[in-house]
């Protein structure tokens, strides 16, 4: 059984297309370190998580980056969603006249495994979540291995999975799925008018879950 930790269900309804009866969620809020990119907070988290939850979890980091802002609200997005709201996200973007913006995850998981001997190239140089997949088509969703920390081997290894996808911000519309969703227009649909099968189908997180359980699979 693979714990999702999250206080989010949406995620998990997600997740479960693509990992079936094998994920359950695990109400866990991990602390968030301070760091201004997703992989950091998603490892972090994986490893705290872990440790409360004495088997595999996943982590999912995720945030809504528009260009306007040069990427804000970005990892504070929960931050913003809570206090500015979905709505005035819209109303403070609408006059930029610049409405580009992405959704980003970073999926870390961790199962106090090492996973040096998992054949998967690693790019260390392109560690940063948010600035992991720069093209637009979110091809370059490169999973990898952060190891860390210190030379005694106490650091949990983590596996990171990332996926984003391209939108716009639009006045809201639809009411299916969570947080921004009514807001993050994707090929001329909001991502709430959009079934889970069709979000999933496009969206930063199924992107990121088709790598993590195509991984997990031959695993
Ligand atoms: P956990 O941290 O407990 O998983 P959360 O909802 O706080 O739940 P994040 O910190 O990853 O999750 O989310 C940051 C914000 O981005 C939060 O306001 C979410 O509602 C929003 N968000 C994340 N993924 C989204 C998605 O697919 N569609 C719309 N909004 C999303
Ligand atoms: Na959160």
């Amino acid at each position: 059984m693979l714990n999702f930790v999250t206080t989010n269900p949406g995620k998990v309804r997600e997740a479960t297309a693509y990992l079936d009866d094998e994920v359950r969620q695990f109400d866990f809020d991990y602390p968030e370190v301070q760091a201004d990119d997703l992989g950091t907070v998603a490892a972090e988290g994986a490893r705290a998580a872990y440790r409360a939850a004495e088997g595999p979890v996943i982590v999912d980091d995720a945030g809504l980056f528009i260009d306007a802002f040069d990427g804000f609200p970005g990892p504070y997005s929960s931050y913003v969603e809570d206090t500015v709201g979905v709505e005035r996200v819209w109303r403070m973007t609408e006059p930029e006249g610049d409405r580009a913006a992405a959704f980003k995850t970073v999926i870390a998981y961790c199962d106090g495994e090492d996973f040096a001997a998992t054949p998967d190239p690693v790019d260390r140089a392109e560690r940063r979540g948010q600035d992991l997949a720069a093209d637009d088509r979110g091809a370059a969703t490169t999973d990898e291995q952060v190891r860390e920390g210190d030379a005694s081997g106490e650091t949990l290894p983590v596996k990171l999975f990332e996926g984003r996808v391209p939108g716009e911000i639009v006045s809201p519309r639809g009411e299916g799925g969570f947080g921004f969703d009514p807001v993050f227009e994707h090929d001329g649909t909001t991502f709430a008018e959009m079934s889970t099968e069709e979000k999933n189908a496009v969206s930063h997180r199924g992107r990121a879950l088709s790598k993590f359980a195509e991984w997990y699979g031959e695993r």
